[in-house]
């Protein structure tokens, strides 16, 4: 992947909201992201120096230089959550056909670490429509156009950490709150650099089947966990079948914003907004990843869906 020459495109700095909570920001990361009325617009994760989580949409003509919005999403309908939510965070966000968006974000609350699932027509306000996990599950994508999505149950600990997993799991669902397993997508590999795995955007639909990016971190190194991207390739009409999946992660923590920070050694790739309308693209599509890098700023990195196929092949 190509990094952007103006990364990191979003820093702490870029936030000057009148907003009393979301004055001298820690950090802003691990963006959802979808082409927005013909722009490219990101879902923020900005936390505090209370160590305070929101959600603050920016929105950009050409997918680098972004307007943050003056105010942080409203969250509608919270009430609805039977626990006490601590923090809601890592947004995925998936288009509706209707101009209407379905957001899959991890709740951290009393009782665990759950998805739950919003809903929204323009990011200010965001409906909260209900938890949509059993505990201890992130990373949930949503297929555009099906009731179908990836997810991760946590299941594994990283060293002196969070709870993480080791498989991704395709689920279906009928009203987006009950979902079902219906197979296994693909599990860690122990001793490389995908030991934990985790979705990162909800995949896109290529003239070769769902392209599917998401993170693995490898886990030996004695003193830090190393977050990467990597990418994989599923048949259209069984998501949950992978048609290949690349030896070699497409992006690594390399440069000083993504090796220093408030977590070190980190790329978490969260949104992938392509630069075409289509249905589905063709290999010459521009897809602009953008991750959050070591839990402190936003990067952008870039490639087309012929070049990220390619990658999903490679042995
Ligand atoms: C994961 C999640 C992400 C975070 C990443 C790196 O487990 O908590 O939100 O960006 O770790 O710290």
């Amino acid at each position: 992947m190509r990094r952007h020459l103006k990364n990191p495109v979003i820093t702490r700095r870029d936030i000057k909201l009148k907003h009393p909570a979301l004055q001298d920001v820690s950090s802003v990361f691990n963006p959802g992201g979808v082409r927005h009325e013909g722009k490219f617009l990101l879902l923020l994760r900005v936390q505090n120096r209370a160590r305070e989580t929101f959600l603050l949409p920016a929105i950009s003509h050409n997918g680098v230089d972004f307007d943050i919005y003056e105010e942080p999403t409203i969250i509608k309908n919270l009430e609805r959550c039977p626990h006490k939510i601590y923090h809601i965070y890592d947004a995925r966000i998936t288009a509706d056909k209707a101009g209407f968006y379905h957001i899959f974000a991890a709740m951290d609350t009393d009782k665990g670490c759950f998805l739950g699932y919003f809903t929204s027509k323009d990011f200010i306000e965001v409906d909260f429509i209900g938890l949509a996990s059993k505990p201890d599950v992130r990373n949930g994508v949503l297929l555009p156009g099906r009731n179908i999505r990836f997810e991760r149950p946590n299941e594994e600990r990283v060293s002196g950490g969070v709870k993480s997993g080791v498989r991704i799991i395709c689920s279906k669902s009928d009203n987006m709150l009950e979902w079902e397993e219906i197979g296994e997508v693909f599990s860690g590999r122990p001793h490389y650099w995908d030991e934990l795995i985790g979705s990162g955007p909800p995949p896109l639909l290529t003239e070769e089947g769902w392209l599917h990016i998401y993170h693995g971190v490898a886990t030996h190194f004695g003193s830090s966990n190393i977050y990467q991207a990597g990418v994989s390739l599923h048949e259209a009409e069984r998501p949950w079948i992978t048609i290949a999946r690349g030896r070699y992660n497409i992006l690594e923590p390399r440069e000083d914003y993504e090796l220093l920070g408030q977590v070190p050694n980190v790329v978490f790739p969260s949104a992938a907004i392509p630069h075409s309308e289509d249905e589905i693209l063709d290999n010459n599509c521009v897809i602009n990843i953008y991750y959050g890098a070591a839990d402190t700023c936003v990067g952008l990195a870039m490639a087309t869906v012929g070049e990220l196929i390619a990658h999903a092949k490679a042995k």
